[in-house]
C-alpha cells in the first residue's frame, strides 16, 4: 500500500495580506496528479485542513474541490483536524463523505477506531488522531474510559499526558486486530527534535508543548503535523510540512509531501517528494534608489518580498515605489546603516536649557537622521504657534 502523507494545508489563510486561495488550489490539485503518476492508495492530512476554525466560503469550497480531485484521481482520503481547525466543522457529515472515501476523523471519542483498509498483505488500520486540546482532550477521554487500553486516570495534564493515553488506546485496539495488521496513526503534535518556523500558532500549554516521540512507538508510520518544514525524525516519525510557506522564515525551505510504502512487513521505505512553488519568496537589503535600479535585482521582481530599507532618510512611501518595481513586495523595515534610528536618547538631558522649536527640530533630527528643512520649520513654528494660542484661549 502506498501513503501519501500531507498536513497543515491552511486552506484560507493569507501571506502578509495576499489572497493564496489560487495558489492553494494549484498546488493542492496537484496532488491529484501525483496520486496518478506514483498510484497513490490513501491520502492522509495530518491536521490544519483550514487556517481558522470559521473558512470563509471561498474557503470552503477551494477544500472541497481540491479533496474531490484527489478521490478521483484514485485515493481514499483520511483527513484530521489540527489546532486551527474547528474539530465540529472539519468533521460535520463525516459519516456521509466515509461513504465516498473521505474519512474525517476529528472526535476524541472514536479515536481508536481506525479506518480499515486492505492491501494483497491484508488489512491496514489508519488511526486519526483530532489534535487534542489538553484540558478538554483529557475530559473527553475521561468522560470513554470503556475501551481498550484506557486509564483509569489519566495522568498530569499537558500534551504528553494526552496523547500518551491516546496512544494507549490505539495500541490496545491493534492488539486485537488479526496478526500482520499494518498501522498508520496521523497526530497533530509537536514532537521533541522537530524544528519549528515563524507560521505555527504554538501548542504551549503549562509552558510544556513539546511531546516525546516515543509516545508513537509500537505502529509502522506516523504522520505528524504540525510544523511547516518538511523533516524527519525517525523513519517511521515524519513531518510532512505545509504544502506552501506560510512565512519569510520558510524561505529556504522545498515544501514537500513523503509517500510510504507499506508491505506485509510494515514500512519498507519512504520517499520525498517536492511541490511546485506558486511564487518564490526572497529578501532585499538596500537603499532604496539601489533596489530600484539594480540590474541584478531582476530576479526579484517575480518573488513574494521582503525589504530592509538602509537609508539614513526614511523614504517618502517607499512600499508605493518598491512595488513598482516589486509588485509582490509585502513587507517593509527601516534599518538605517549607521543604527542611528535605535541609537538610545538621554531626554533629560537633551531636553535641558531648550525652547519648544529647538526641541521640535531635535526630535525630527533624531527620528528622521536630519535636521528640518526650512519649509518644515516654518509648519512646525505654525504649530507651536496654534498650540500656545489654544492654551492662552483656556
Ligand atoms: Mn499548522
Amino acid at each position: 500500500m502506498r501513503v501519501l502523507h500531507t498536513s497543515d494545508w491552511h486552506v484560507g489563510r493569507t501571506f502578509h495580506g495576499r489572497d493564496l486561495l489560487g495558489d492553494q488550489e494549484a498546488v493542492l490539485g496537484g496532488l491529484a496528479d501525483l496520486v496518478v503518476e506514483e498510484q497513490v492508495d490513501v491520502v492522509v492530512v495530518a491536521g490544519d485542513l483550514y487556517d481558522r476554525a470559521v473558512p470563509s466560503g471561498e474557503a470552503v469550497q477551494t477544500c472541497v474541490r481540491v479533496l474531490a480531485r484527489i478521490r478521483e484521481a484514485g485515493a481514499q482520503l483520511v483527513v484530521t483536524s489540527g489546532n486551527h481547525d474547528s474539530a465540529a466543522r472539519v468533521g460535520a457529515f463525516a459519516e456521509f463523505a466515509a461513504a465516498g472515501g473521505l474519512h474525517l476523523r476529528t472526535q476524541v471519542a472514536g479515536l481508536h477506531v481506525p479506518v480499515e483498509l486492505a492491501d494483497e498483505h491484508g488489512p491496514v488500520a489508519v488511526y486519526g488522531i483530532p489534535y487534542l486540546e489538553p484540558d478538554p482532550a483529557r475530559r473527553a477521554l475521561q468522560a470513554c474510559s470503556d475501551v481498550p487500553g484506557a486509564s483509569a486516570e489519566i495522568g498530569s495534564r499537558g500534551h504528553t499526558a494526552v496523547l500518551t493515553e491516546a496512544m494507549n488506546r490505539i495500541r490496545a485496539d491493534l492488539a486485537g486486530r488479526p496478526a500482520g495488521t499494518r498501522s498508520v496513526v496521523l497526530a497533530h503534535a509537536f514532537v521533541t527534535g522537530g524544528d519549528s518556523s515563524e507560521s505555527e500558532r504554538t501548542i504551549a500549554v503549562g509552558g510544556v508543548e513539546q511531546v516525546p516521540g516515543s509516545v508513537f512507538d509500537g505502529v509502522d508510520y506516523v504522520a505528524l503535523g504540525h510544523l511547516h518544514g518538511p523533516q524527519r525524525l525517525a523513519e517511521h516519525l515524519r513531518y510532512s510540512g505545509s504544502p506552501l510557506a506560510y512565512s519569510f522564515s520558510e524561505a529556504a525551505q522545498r515544501k514537500s509531501v513523503w509517500l510510504v510504502d507499506l508491505d506485509a512487513d510494515g514500512l519498507a521505505a519512504v520517499q520525498r517528494r517536492e511541490l511546485p512553488v506558486p511564487r518564490r519568496l526572497a529578501t532585499a537589503k538596500g537603499e532604496l534608489a539601489e533596489l530600484l535600479e539594480a540590474p541584478e535585482h531582476a530576479e526579484l521582481e517575480d518573488c513574494y518580498l521582503s525589504v530592509t530599507l538602509t537609508d539614513e532618510v526614511r523614504p517618502l512611501e517607499p512600499m508605493r515605489q518598491l512595488q513598482q518595481r516589486f509588485p509582490h513586495a509585502v513587507h517593509l523595515e527601516w534599518k538605517p546603516a549607521t543604527g542611528r534610528a535605535t541609537a538610545p536618547l538621554r531626554y533629560a538631558e537633551i531636553v535641558r536649557g531648550r525652547d519648544d522649536h529647538a526641541l521640535a527640530d531635535q526630535f525630527v533630527a533624531d527620528c528622521r537622521g536630519s535636521e528640518p528643512t526650512g519649509s518644515e520649520r516654518a509648519l512646525l513654528g505654525e504649530a507651536l504657534r496654534a498650540v500656545a494660542a489654544a492654551e492662552g484661549a483656556k
